[in-house]
Parts: C-alpha cells; sequence; structure tokens
C-alpha cells in the first residue's frame, strides 16, 4: 500500500474521473457529496454528461466530454499541485482509458483507486463493449485498489459468471487472482458465500489477509450502489482506515442508504436516499463488523 502523504496542512486531493449523470443518484452525483463529507477535497474531471443514468430510464440525454480529460491534466500538470488519489469509474470509450492511463502515470504516488464499472446481475451495460472490457484490464494492472462486483470479477478474470455461493478457499482464489493482475487491495462485493451469507469479500497483499464484512439481503436493487461503495471506500482508506475497517465502513453505509430507501417504497430507477443517509459518513466510530475469510 501506498504512503499517502497528507503532511501538507490540508484535505486529501481525489481526482474523480466519471461521468456526470444528472438524475438517478449514481457516479459523481453520489462521489462528490460522499467524498466530500469524507474530508477529501475532490476534483471532479466528469467524462460524460447525462441527464440520469443508462438503467431503464427512457431516451438519456448525453453530452461526450472525452476531448475534456487530457486538457484537465495538463492544466493541473502547469499549476504544479499534487494528488493523493485518482479514482475512475464508468468509462464509455477506449479514449477514456487511454485519458485515465494517462492521469494514473502522471501521478506516481497518488493512491490508484479503479473501480472497474462493466456490468451487473451477469451482463455487462449496454455501454460496455467488448474492447472496453478487455481494456479495462489495463487500468487494472496500474491500480492500488479495485473494487469490482461479482460480473466485473468474471469478466477481468476472463469467466464465465456464476451465481452459485463461493466456499472460502474459492472466495480467497477469486481475490488471489485479481490481485495478480496489479492491484495490492482487491474488494469483490454482492457475492454470496457457502455460508448463505451476503458479503462483500477484501485481499489486502501486503498483509497477506482476507476479510469479509457480510451484509443483510435486500430483495432490491438500486444503480449507483457500486459507486456509493467504492466512494466510501476510498474516503475510509483515505483517512487512514484499514481495508477490512474500510469495507465495514462502506458496507455499512450502503446498507444504511439500501434500507432507508426500501422502506419507503421508492422507484428502484430513481437510486437510494442519499441524502438522508450521509451525517452517518460524518462518524468516524469504531467498526468490527469485519470477519477473517
Ligand atoms: O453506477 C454506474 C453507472 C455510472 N454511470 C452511468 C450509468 C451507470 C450504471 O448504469 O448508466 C451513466
Amino acid at each position: 500500500m501506498k504512503k499517502l502523504n497528507t503532511s501538507e496542512n490540508r484535505p486529501a486531493r481525489v481526482v474523480a474521473i466519471h461521468d456526470l449523470s444528472g438524475f438517478g443518484r449514481c457516479s459523481l452525483s453520489v462521489i462528490l457529496p460522499i467524498l466530500s463529507v469524507m474530508g477529501a477535497q475532490v476534483c471532479p474531471v466528469p467524462t460524460a454528461a447525462l441527464s440520469s443514468h443508462t438503467g431503464g430510464l427512457g431516451d438519456v440525454a448525453m453530452l461526450d466530454l472525452t476531448d475534456f480529460i487530457l486538457p484537465c491534466l495538463n492544466h493541473y500538470k502547469s499549476l504544479n499541485i499534487d494528488f493523493e488519489c485518482i479514482y475512475s469509474g464508468f468509462l464509455s470509450s477506449q479514449k477514456q482509458i487511454d485519458c485515465c492511463l494517462e492521469f494514473y502515470s502522471s501521478y506516481p504516488d497518488a493512491l490508484a483507486v479503479v473501480d472497474p464499472v462493466m456490468g451487473d446481475h451477469g451482463k455487462p451495460y449496454r455501454t460496455c463493449t467488448p474492447e472496453i472490457r478487455s481494456r479495462m484490464k489495463e487500468l487494472v494492472g496500474v491500480a492500488d485498489v479495485i473494487t469490482p462486483n461479482l460480473t466485473e470479477a468474471a469478466i477481468l478474470l476472463g469467466e464465465e459468471y456464476s451465481r452459485r455461493p463461493l466456499t472460502r478457499e474459492q472466495a480467497k482464489s477469486m481475490l488471489l487472482r485479481l490481485s495478480e493482475k496489479g492491484p495490492a487491495q482487491v474488494v469483490v462485493t454482492g457475492c454470496e458465500l457457502a455460508s448463505g451469507e451476503m458479503a462483500n469479500i477484501g485481499y489486502d497483499r501486503d498483509h497477506g489477509s482476507f476479510w469479509y464484512v457480510s451484509c443483510d439481503y435486500v430483495p432490491v436493487s438500486y444503480p449507483g450502489t457500486g459507486d456509493i461503495f467504492a466512494s466510501t471506500l476510498t474516503g475510509g482508506l483515505l483517512c487512514g482506515d484499514s481495508l477490512p475497517i474500510a469495507m465495514n465502513r462502506a458496507a455499512k453505509f450502503v446498507e444504511i442508504a439500501v434500507k432507508t430507501t426500501f422502506s419507503c417504497g421508492s422507484d428502484t430507477r430513481y437510486g437510494v436516499m442519499l441524502e438522508s443517509a450521509l451525517p452517518y459518513l460524518l462518524q468516524r466510530d469504531i467498526l468490527n463488523s469485519f470477519n477473517i475469510l
């Protein structure tokens, strides 16, 4: 794990390279408030502006901003400013992947977080072409931390997606094989374990440790929960959380937001009610609901 230089008297700075989707609570719309509440300074580099996410809300208005990414990088370089973290997510073209690679290589000391957003429930997103799926592996190759869901883990490993519950050995093997692709810290979300628990599982290569945090099953799924998990995890790591504590914080926060929303019976396409859940992140409470895998 990289040593983060937060000795300067200022918040950690995070370059967040994601799309800005106006309605539906995903990507920058959730990443910005989460990291800000957790005390980081977010510098958003929007890859596209959309009227909403692309998950079932009809004709989405979209403005591609790929050509905006590298001018942002060049400006930051000219300012000679440092960043503690570069964090990318949903990407819609190979060129955007090239731009992200350029950002990561320009700040080699920054924590490189790659959320390889490509699909869910065993299927790639409509915009995630075979070329993007293949090139996402290059981003994973330069990452320190990755946060795929089970679908994305299968794509990265070139395996068939399976919903079969994972034994501990299978879970550890998956984490190890993902880590061999580059990242020292791997978290796979939304796994069902052979014990019957739903869990997020993690591996910290520097400590040689495997972890899981189990979460309550809720019979619906909402867009943006992957972004909420990954940004909370990133915020935790930047605040000095160990990997299992950051996983615990992120899982707890997603659980609060999902259960609040489910209790209100809201339209799932509108995302989770992040606004009422955000104050939870102001607490720096001690968490210990993680387990050794
Ligand atoms: O949360 C992932 C995501 C991000 N951005 C856009 C999306 C999605 C998932 O559907 O459509 C535009």
